[in-house]
């Protein structure tokens, strides 16, 4: 079967000021890289506070949203467009539960994080966010189209 003949799908990630200051932006990308997700957006921002309300525009009424929002602009983050099958709901499992207390070793946020508020990495939970997010921080023209060519030792 042909590359683009896949389901395919594109999930929202962007690696936060944390995983950034701590310097695990080559880790976090060799796990998706590794699973088998082509990466077709990536850049390094520092984030507008516009940008930020934006993105997490469904937590402004939370308590933790100004908080939020203070340390996703503090600092540049790696926003990244990955692609494959399956991609969102993977990606959140390679990722792991939001408090990286309960996050399974195995996971980014298991085996890095400590703390709620500083949890490495975003990911888009539904296709849906995905696309809206994509939109949001990704022009079309820095998005790559192109095709792994690695096709038969990696699917059937
Ligand atoms: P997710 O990032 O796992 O999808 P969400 O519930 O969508 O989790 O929350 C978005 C982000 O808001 C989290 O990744 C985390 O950085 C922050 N957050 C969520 N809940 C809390 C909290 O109770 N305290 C501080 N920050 C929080």
């Amino acid at each position: 079967m042909k590359y683009q003949e896949y389901p395919l799908e594109r999930t929202f990630l962007a690696i936060k000021p944390d995983g950034v200051q701590r310097k695990l932006v080559g880790e976090i990308i060799r796990r998706f890289e590794t699973k088998g997700f082509t990466l077709v957006g990536l850049k390094i921002l520092n984030v507008s506070r516009e940008l930020a309300e934006q993105h997490y525009d469904v937590h402004k009424e939370r308590p933790f949203f100004a908080g939020l929002v203070e340390f996703i602009t503090s600092g540049p983050v790696v926003a990244m467009v990955w692609e494959g099958e399956g991609v969102v709901s993977s990606a959140r499992k390679i990722i792991g539960a939001t408090n990286p207390l309960a996050a399974e070793p195995g996971t980014i946020r298991g085996d890095f994080g400590i703390n709620i508020g500083r949890n490495l990495i975003h990911g888009s939970d539904a296709i849906e966010t995905a696309q809206r997010e994509i939109a949001l921080w990704f022009k079309e023209e820095e998005i790559a189209n192109w095709e792994p060519t690695l096709m038969a030792w990696t699917r059937e």
